[in-house]
């Protein structure tokens, strides 16, 4: 039986187990990166593990998230990652370099190999033809110290694409909000999506990485495009045409469901407030006032897209209501359309020039105004993270927004009645490598330096028989880990400090919750209850342990994200599901929970009785656990099974 890509890649780094739907597979991984607001921690529980070099090809550290520097936290994290790259034998890109992703793209992503990042839109690297994994720290980590990396086996969803693009004003953000708008963003939940078919032959490289990268909203596993003549001329353009092969699933390759999706049909496609998923033409929403626009982050800032925004806002200027932000993704685009005289054209233009960094997709600054309207070629437009509440934030291609900066107003961009440049792709980028520092050989002098902000990584004490706990809070669906711990510039200087991060914890929606949480410390802890897919979204694990570090024993939902359930089990927190979804209806906020017999549930029949001790009703849940999670579980966390594995010599 012929092969998919998927199967072909896992295969050839298979260290265990079988690939087979739902079972757990042991995977050799190639290339593990971090990024600053995610990595501190990453590289904390690394030297907690006590080795003395990084145990995988290859490791880089990105700085790239926190770079708005208003005291000394966010620069204090940039010198640690900086050391401790240096001391363990990573790859450091400086301040300014870029994003993590569009810069891996650029400089390491390589056909066939597996990558793991400590951010959720990792499958960046998937437009490559590379298997590329959004994880918690505490994976990433145990993977660099030599661990394998474990996968529950997804389905593997061929996605086959017909026809071509209505070029040059619809994009492959396009295409992404489209797959969106029928998938939702629970729709890729334990798959890994693999593109193919006649169409992809209309996409360049950064176009495939702009719908991977997106597959993140899908809630997918990732997503990977073959690697073909086009992978071969972006390798070749970029310098590193040694890392191209040629990938291709077999003709006779098995899929689990296929979906059929004719680029000619794709017009241009809006995410209206507040989730990439809820999507509509955006002629449906002609004549909606803007008040900002942002263009850039890692989903569309390649190259060629910053040459079609800058070949249309050159000559005009931007609508007097409009404030336009543009955030090249590397120093390397940046520096490419600065001198070919493209960043001219947009400040002439009226846009306002941010460094190559997260920027506003994060709320690191370039927050709207209350109550205004942000349309954004950005991945996510989830309630406050624009750093503004009440702000409307909707999501649309590169060039839908520029037409909107110069309109003030939403348009077709097809009738918008302005000009677009048509380029070819380039033969040749600008290579300049001079802001990543390479490992070093010599590393005993290294010091690893740690500012004031920087405080160790708290850890679980090992599973207790019992759970007798108050449930204090109830969610609905789709909670994302931006409701669960915030991001913005108030909050992400402390993503090195549990203490002072688990503070703002549920903040934007229940502001009492830290302090109650704290309360319940002494008196059993907390449970969470959620709807479907808890914890959707980042990667941010600080999502686990800002909760557990408040007590919070276990998470009751109907169904929870990858990433955030893998985090929440990393920290020892116990993920349960309704056995039976209605029961969700008849348990609330404020009620008390006995859950007796953990460890002959966890490791015998799975299903659990919590009684309710006020009115003496029960209900049953369920956990659905492999058996090295729930040793995980049983020692507490990832950190502590580690180091007693490391103590006794299995790898
Ligand atoms: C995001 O886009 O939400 C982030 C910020 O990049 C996160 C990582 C983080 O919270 O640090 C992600 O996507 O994983
Ligand atoms: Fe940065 Fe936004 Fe991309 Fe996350 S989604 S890595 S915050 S640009």
């Amino acid at each position: 039986m012929g092969k998919n890509i998927v199967e072909k890649i896992l295969g050839s780094h298979l260290s265990r187990g079988e690939i087979k739907t739902g079972q757990p597979v042991g995977l050799k991984i190639d290339q593990v990166y971090t990024q600053d607001a995610t990595g501190t921690m990453t590289w904390l529980q690394f030297e907690a593990m006590g080795l003395d070099r990084v145990n995988v090809p290859l490791a880089v550290s990105y700085v790239d998230h926190n770079m708005v520097q208003s005291n000394f936290m966010n620069p204090d994290d940039h010198l640690f990652l900086q050391t401790v790259a240096a001391k363990y034998g990573a790859y450091f890109s400086r301040p300014g370099n870029g994003i993590c992703h569009q810069v891996h793209l650029e400089q390491f992503a390589v056909t066939g190999k597996i990558a793991l990042g400590t951010d959720s839109h990792t499958p960046t690297g998937g437009g490559i033809g590379m298997i590329a994994i959004g994880v918690g720290g505490l994976d990433a980590a145990t993977v660099m110290g030599g661990s394998d990396f474990e996968l529950t086996m997804p389905t593997v969803v061929k996605i086959n694409l017909t026809g071509r693009l209505d070029r040059p004003w619809v994009t492959a953000m396009d295409v992404i909000l489209d797959i969106l708008g029928r998938l939702t963003v629970k729709g890729g939940v334990g798959k890994i999506m693999e593109y193919g078919g006649p169409g992809i032959l209309d996409l360049n490289v950064t176009e495939r990485a702009t719908i991977t990268n997106m597959g993140a909203e899908l809630g997918a596993t990732t997503s990977i495009f073959p690697s073909d003549e086009r992978t071969k001329l972006y390798l070749s353009a970029i310098g590193r045409a040694s890392d191209w092969s040629e990938l291709s699933a077999d003709e006779d390759a098995v899929y689990d469901e296929t979906i059929e999706l004719d680029l000619g049909s794709i017009e241009p496609m809006i995410a209206r407030p507040h989730s990439p998923d809820n999507t509509v033409t955006v002629k449906s929403l002609s004549g909606t006032k803007v008040n900002q626009v942002c263009i850039g982050s890692c989903t569309n800032s390649s190259y060629q897209a910053m040459k079609s925004v800058a070949s249309i806002l050159r000559g005009n200027t931007v609508a007097e209501s409009v404030n336009l932000l543009i955030n090249p993704g590397s120093k390397q685009v940046y520096e490419m359309i600065s001198r070919e005289g493209l960043t001219s054209d947009m400040i002439a233009a009226g846009a306002r020039m941010l460094e190559s960094s997260c920027g506003p997709c994060i709320g690191m600054g370039g927050a709207p105004g209350s109550g205004q309207v942000s349309v954004r070629s950005f991945n996510r437009n989830f309630s406050g993270r624009s750093g503004t509440k009440d702000a409307s934030v909707y999501l649309a291609g590169p060039v839908s927004c520029a037409v909107f900066a110069l309109k003030g107003e939403i348009t077709d961009p097809r009738e918008s009645g302005l000009d677009i440049g048509i380029f070819e792709e380039p033969r040749e980028y600008l290579i300049n490598r001079n802001f990543i520092i390479p490992p070093k050989e010599e590393t005993s002098d290294i010091k690893v330096i740690k500012g004031p902000n920087i405080k160790e990584v708290p850890v679980k004490e090992m599973l207790k028989g019992i759970i007798d706990a108050e449930i204090l809070l109830k969610l609905g669906d789709n909670i994302t880990t931006d409701d669960i711990m915030p991001a913005g510039a108030a909050v992400l200087p402390y993503r090195s400090n549990i203490p002072a991060i688990s503070e703002f914890v549920f903040t934007n929606i229940d502001n009492t919750f830290s302090g109650r949480a704290r309360e319940a410390i002494n008196k059993g802890g907390g449970i969470i209850v959620g709807g479907e897919n808890y914890g959707q979204g980042s990667s941010r694990e600080h999502a686990a342990i800002a909760p557990m570090f408040l007590g919070i024993q276990a998470v009751i939902a109907k169904s929870f994200a990858r990433i955030h359930r893998s985090n929440l089990i990393n920290f020892g927190i116990l993920p349960l599901q309704f056995d039976n979804p209605e029961d969700y209806d008849r348990i609330e906020k404020g009620v008390r929970l006995v859950i007796k017999d953990l460890y002959s549930s966890l490791n015998g029949g799975h299903t659990y009785r919590a009684e309710n001790t006020g009115d003496g009703s029960f209900i049953i849940v369920k956990s659905v656990l492999n058996e090295r999670e729930k040793a995980i579980l049983i020692k507490g966390g990832l950190l502590p099974y580690t180091k007693e594995r490391t103590a006794s010599g299995v790898a």
